[in-house]
C-alpha cells in the first residue's frame, strides 16, 4: 500500500462548487446519478486533468456541461476517474451515472443494506464506494440529495439537512428531496431508506427556533428510543450552555442501526447509530448501556460544531474533530453525571487502551504524521489522548480564557476545514501565550514519564518538590523533547485540608496557583513557611496523560487514601498501591506464600467501600481492581498473563475474605425490588452492591449467593452482574451453566442481549474458554455479517480473556487467527481492529512471544490479505 503522508498536502487544483445526487433504489441494484459543479482554481494549469477518486466502481456514462464525453477526453479505472480539456474558466458541470450492489457490500462502508434497511457509512474513505468524487475532507459543498424507491418497502426516505420535497412516482414508487445548506465534506453525506418507525420530539434553541427530532428505528422498536431521545435533547441544552452552540438546521434525525462497524456517525443532520447505542428496554438494558446510550449522542450531536460546522482539512487532523469532541462528551457527563466518577472511568479506560497502544508497535502521535489505511487511525490516542490534549490546554487556560478560545476557534472557523495550528492559535490568542512547545503533545508518541521526589527540611520547615520527566523513543521514531506538563498539586495537612505556602521555583517550571506547569526536563519547587511536614497529593485529576514515578512511603499514600480532598486522588492513591502490590506479586514465583496485597492496602480499601458517608458509586470504583492488561503493561517484560490472572484472583479472595461481613451487608442490603431508575445515584448504588457480591463469593467460593441474585433480579444491571459471576467464577459448574441457560431461553428473542450472553462466555477466565468460543462461533446465532456479534464473540476473547487467549499451548492464537482469515474476507475493518490485539507479543514471556510472532507472520501470509489487517500485522511485527 501506499503511505500518505502529512508534508505532502496540497489543495485539489478544481473548487466543487455543488453536488445533486440522485439515488434511485431497486433490490439488488442501485442507481447513481451526480452532478458535479467545478471551477479551475485561481492559478491552475490550464492542462491540468482533473482527478477523482472510486472504489470499485463502474463508470455508464459521463456527460460535460450537457454533452456526451468521448472515451479520449477521460480514463475510468474502478479506483479513478480523470477527465482531461476541461474549460479554461468558469464553472463547468460534470455528470456521473453507475450502478452500485449495496446487497453485496457486507464492507459497511459506502451504501449497504442491514436488515432490508438502505443505509450509508462514508468516513473515512466511504463515499468512493458510492461515485466517483474528490472524496476528501477538505472538499465543501452543498448538496441536494433525490432519493426514489418502492414506496412499501421504504416509505421513511431521509438524507442530510432540510427536507424540502416529496412526492409520487409511477409503479409504487415515490421520492424525496434534501437539501443540506451547510457546505460539508463527503464524509458526512448519508442516506437511509426502509420501512423504519420513529420516535418524534423537537427541541427549542435558546434563540427561539424549533428543530423536529426524530430517532428512527427498526419495525416496533420506536418507544426503546426514549432515553437517547432524551439523552438528545439534554446535548442540545448543555452545548448551548456550555459552549454557546445552537443547532443549525430545522430538523435532526438518528437512525438506529443493526449491522454498523462502529459506535455512530456524525452525518450532518442524520446521524446514524450502531443501535447498541439508541436502543434501551428498561428491563433489558444495563447500567453501563444506558452510560454508553447517553455517551454517544452527546458525542455524535457535537459533533455538529467541532467536526462538522469546523471539519478537519486532511486525516491527519482527524483529532480536531475527534479529541476535542470527546473532552466536550466528558464534560458532559462529567456534568450530568458525577464528575470525579466520570473521571476515574475516563482514567481507567486510558491507561487500559491507550497506554499500551502508546507503549507499543502500534505507537504514532495524536497527530500522526503518515498512514497508510486511515481507518487503522480510529485510535484510543487519537480520540482519548487527544482529548487529554485538550483538557491540558483547558488547564493550562483556565475556564474563562478557554472558553474565549473556543469562543474564537468556532467564530474564525466556522465553515473551515482547518488544522491543529488553527486550533492552538486561537487558544495563544485568547490566553495570551506561546503553546508552540506545547504542540509537542501532538507530535511526539508515547507516554512521557514524570518523575516526582520530595524532601522534607525540619529545620528550615520547607518542602522541596522535585519533578523531571522523560520520554522513550519508541516505534514511531518521533522526538522525546520535554513537554508542557500541567501538573495540579496540593499539600494536605493532617486534617485533610490544603494548606498553602510560600515557594519558589528553580529550572524550567511556573507556578499557577496549584498548578504546576513544567515546560523543561527538570524544575525544582520550594514550599515554605510549613509547621509540619505535608502529604504531596500530586497530578490532581490526572491532570496530564503521563506515568507518574512518585516515590512516596505507602503510609504517605494510605494518608492521602484517607485524607486526599481532591476525590481523584484519594482513589489513584489506593488505585496505585493495589497495583504496585499486583505487579510485584506478579513479578514473584507462585506459591511463595506472600499475600498478594498486604493487610494494611485491604483495610484502607475495605474502609472506603464501607463508608457510607461517601457516594456508592466513588466506592464501587475504588472495588474495582486494575485491569489484568494494565497490570501487565506495568511487568512490561515476561510477562505470564495466567500468573496475573492468579494474582488479582487471590488479591479478589483476600479482599473478599477480610471484608466478607461488610460485602455481605452490602449486597444484601440494597433490596432488588427497588423500583429502577438510570439516575446517577441508583447506578451508583447498584455498581456498589454487584462490586460486593463479587467479593463475597471470591471469598466463599460458594455461588449460592450469585444464583439468588440472579434469580431475583427486577433490572438487567443486578442480573448480568450476578451472571457474571457465575459465567466467570463458577464457570462450568451446575449454576453457572443452569443460568446461562436460563439467560438464553429469556432474551434469545433480543439480539443486543443474546451478545451479553456470548461476550460472558467468551470471556470466563479459564482455559477451556478456546473449545468455548469454538462452541460459539458454531451456534446458528452466530454470524460474521454483524459487527456486533463478531465483537462480542471474537473481539472480545482476544482482548478481554487473557488467560484463554493466550493459552500456553497457542490454541487461543490459532483460533483467532483462523478467525481473522475469514473476516478479512467480509470486513476488514473488524478483522484489522481485533488483529491489534497481537501487537503486545514481544512483552510475553518466551514461549508465547515466539507463537505470539508465528501467529502474526502467519496471518502476514494470508492469501488475498486486506490493505486493513496487512497494515496492522506489518506494524506490529516492526
Ligand atoms: N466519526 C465516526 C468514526 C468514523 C470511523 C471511520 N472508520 C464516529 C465518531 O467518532 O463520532
Ligand atoms: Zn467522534
Amino acid at each position: 500500500g501506499q503511505i500518505v503522508k502529512l508534508a505532502d498536502y496540497r489543495p485539489t487544483d478544481f473548487v466543487l462548487l455543488g453536488v445533486d445526487m440522485t439515488l434511485r433504489l431497486f433490490e439488488g441494484h442501485t442507481d447513481v446519478m451526480t452532478v458535479l459543479a467545478f471551477e479551475r482554481r485561481e492559478g491552475v494549469a490550464i492542462d491540468a486533468p482533473l482527478g477523482l477518486d472510486g472504489d470499485g466502481l463502474i463508470l455508464d456514462s459521463i456527460a460535460l456541461d450537457g454533452e456526451i464525453l468521448s472515451p479520449a477526453r477521460y480514463d475510468a479505472t474502478p479506483d479513478a476517474l480523470v477527465v482531461r480539456e476541461l474549460p479554461a474558466n468558469g464553472p463547468f458541470e460534470l455528470r456521473l451515472e453507475n450502478r452500485i450492489a449495496p446487497e453485496e457490500n457486507t464492507e459497511l462502508m459506502g451504501l449497504y443494506r442491514s436488515n432490508g434497511i438502505w443505509c450509508t457509512q462514508c468516513e473515512a474513505e466511504g463515499f468512493r464506494r458510492i461515485t466517483y468524487f474528490p472524496d476528501r475532507p477538505d472538499v465543501l459543498a452543498p448538496y441536494r440529495v433525490r432519493i426514489e424507491a418502492e414506496k412499501a418497502v421504504a416509505p421513511v426516505l431521509l438524507s442530510n439537512g432540510n427536507p424540502i420535497e416529496t412526492g409520487e412516482l409511477p409503479e409504487g414508487r415515490h421520492y424525496a428531496v434534501w437539501d443540506d445548506p451547510f457546505k460539508k465534506p463527503s464524509y458526512l453525506f448519508a442516506v437511509v431508506a426502509g420501512d423504519l418507525d420513529a420516535l418524534h420530539d423537537s427541541f427549542v434553541t435558546t434563540s427561539g427556533r424549533t428543530v423536529a427530532l426524530g430517532v428512527y428505528t427498526e419495525k416496533g422498536r420506536a418507544p426503546q428510543a426514549a432515553y437517547a431521545m432524551d439523552a438528545l435533547k439534554r446535548s442540545m441544552a448543555w452545548d448551548e450552555r456550555r459552549f454557546g452552540r445552537e443547532y443549525d438546521l430545522d430538523v435532526f434525525n438518528v437512525v438506529a442501526i443493526a449491522d454498523f462497524n462502529m459506535g455512530a456517525m456524525e452525518n450532518k443532520g442524520l446521524n446514524v447509530f450502531n443501535h447498541k447505542y439508541v436502543l434501551l428496554d428498561q428491563d433489558l438494558a444495563t447500567d453501563g448501556d444506558y452510560a454508553g446510550v447517553e455517551t454517544v449522542i452527546a458525542h455524535e450531536y457535537f459533533h455538529n460544531w467541532t467536526g462538522n460546522r469546523i471539519t478537519c482539512r486532511d486525516w491527519f487532523q482527524l483529532c480536531l474533530k475527534e479529541g476535542l469532541t470527546v473532552y466536550r462528551d466528558q464534560e458532559f457527563s462529567a456534568d450530568e453525571r458525577e464528575r470525579t466518577v466520570q473521571r476515574i472511568a475516563s482514567v481507567r479506560r486510558l491507561k487500559a487502551h491507550q497506554f499500551p497502544e502508546d507503549q507499543g508497535p502500534l505507537q504514532h502521535p495524536v497527530r500522526p504524521a503518515e498512514y497508510r489505511e486511515i481507518n487503522n487511525f480510529y485510535t484510543a490516542t487519537v480520540y482519548d489522548k487527544g482529548a487529554e490534549v485538550v483538557r491540558m490546554i483547558a488547564t493550562l487556560l483556565g475556564e474563562t480564557d478557554f472558553r474565549a478560545g473556543m469562543d474564537l476557534y468556532f467564530e474564525r472557523h466556522d465553515g473551515d476545514a482547518a488544522t491543529i495550528e488553527d486550533f492552538i492559535a486561537c487558544f495563544e490568542e485568547a490566553g495570551g501565550l506561546d503553546l508552540s512547545q506545547f504542540s509537542l503533545w501532538y507530535a511526539q508518541a508515547g507516554t512521557p514519564t514524570l518523575t516526582v521526589t520530595e524532601s522534607w527540611d525540619p529545620e528550615q520547615r520547607q518542602h522541596t518538590v522535585s519533578l523531571r520527566q522523560s520520554l522513550a523513543r519508541g516505534a514511531a521514531g518521533t522526538g522525546t523533547e520535554p513537554m508542557v506538563v500541567p501538573v495540579r498539586f496540593g499539600l494536605v495537612g493532617g486534617n485533610g485540608e490544603d494548606r498553602h505556602a510560600e515557594s519558589e521555583v528553580s529550572g524550567a517550571a511556573r507556578l499557577k496557583g496549584d498548578l504546576i506547569v513544567l515546560s523543561g526536563g527538570d524544575a525544582t519547587i520550594t514550599f515554605t513557611g510549613l509547621s509540619d511536614r505535608p502529604y504531596l497529593s500530586v497530578l490532581r485529576d490526572f491532570s496530564a496523560p503521563v506515568m507518574l514515578d512518585h516515590e512516596q512511603s505507602e503510609a504517605e499514600r494510605l494518608a492521602l487514601g484517607r485524607l486526599d480532598p481532591n476525590l481523584f486522588n484519594r482513589w489513584r492513591a489506593l488505585d496505585d498501591l493495589i497495583a504496585e502490590g499486583l505487579t510485584l506479586a506478579a513479578r514473584r514465583p507462585l506459591g511463595d506464600g506472600q499475600p498478594a496485597l498486604k493487610d494494611a492496602i485491604v483495610d484502607a480499601l475495605l474502609a472506603t467501600a464501607g463508608d457510607d458517608e461517601i457516594d456508592p458509586a466513588f466506592r464501587a470504583q475504588a472495588l474495582t481492581l486494575p485491569a489484568e492488561t494494565d497490570i501487565a503493561r506495568q511487568l512490561r517484560d515476561n510477562v505470564d498473563p495466567d500468573r496475573v490472572h492468579q494474582v488479582a484472583d487471590a488479591a479478589r479472595a483476600a479482599i473478599g475474605t477480610r471484608g466478607l461481613a461488610s460485602f455481605e451487608r452490602l449486597s444484601a442490603e440494597r433490596a432488588t425490588t427497588e423500583p429502577f431508575s438510570p439516575d446517577a445515584a441508583s447506578v451508583g448504588r447498584r455498581a456498589l452492591a454487584n462490586a460486593a457480591l463479587a467479593y463475597r463469593c471470591a471469598a466463599t467460593g460458594d455461588p449460592a449467593a450469585a444464583l439468588a441474585q440472579y434469580q431475583a433480579a427486577s433490572n438487567m444491571t443486578d442480573r448480568l452482574g450476578a451472571l457474571a459471576i457465575l459465567a466467570h467464577r463458577f464457570s462450568g459448574d451446575d449454576a453457572s451453566r443452569s443460568a446461562l441457560d436460563d439467560f438464553y431461553r429469556r432474551f434469545e428473542h433480543d439480539d443486543l442481549v443474546l451478545d451479553k450472553w456470548f461476550a460472558l462466555q467468551a470471556t470466563a477466565p479459564t482455559h477451556d474458554a478456546v473449545e468455548t468460543v469454538e462452541r460459539l462461533a458454531n451456534h446458528p446465532r452466530f454470524t460474521m455479517r454483524n459487527p456486533n456479534r463478531v465483537r462480542t464473540v471474537v473481539g472480545s476473547f482476544a482482548a478481554v480473556n487473557q488467560v484463554a487467549f493466550h493459552r500456553p499451548d497457542g490454541a487461543g492464537y490459532r483460533w483467532v487467527a483462523d478467525k481473522l482469515a475469514a473476516l478479512d474476507r467480509i470486513n476488514p475493518q473488524i478483522a484489522a481492529r481485533i488483529a491489534t490485539t497481537f501487537r503486545a507479543w514481544r512483552s510475553f514471556e518466551p514461549g508465547r512471544r515466539a507463537k505470539l510472532k508465528e501467529t502474526l507472520r502467519q496471518i502476514s501470509e494470508i492469501k488475498g490479505l486486506s490493505k486493513d489487517l496487512k497494515d496492522i500485522v506489518d506494524r506490529s511485527r516492526k
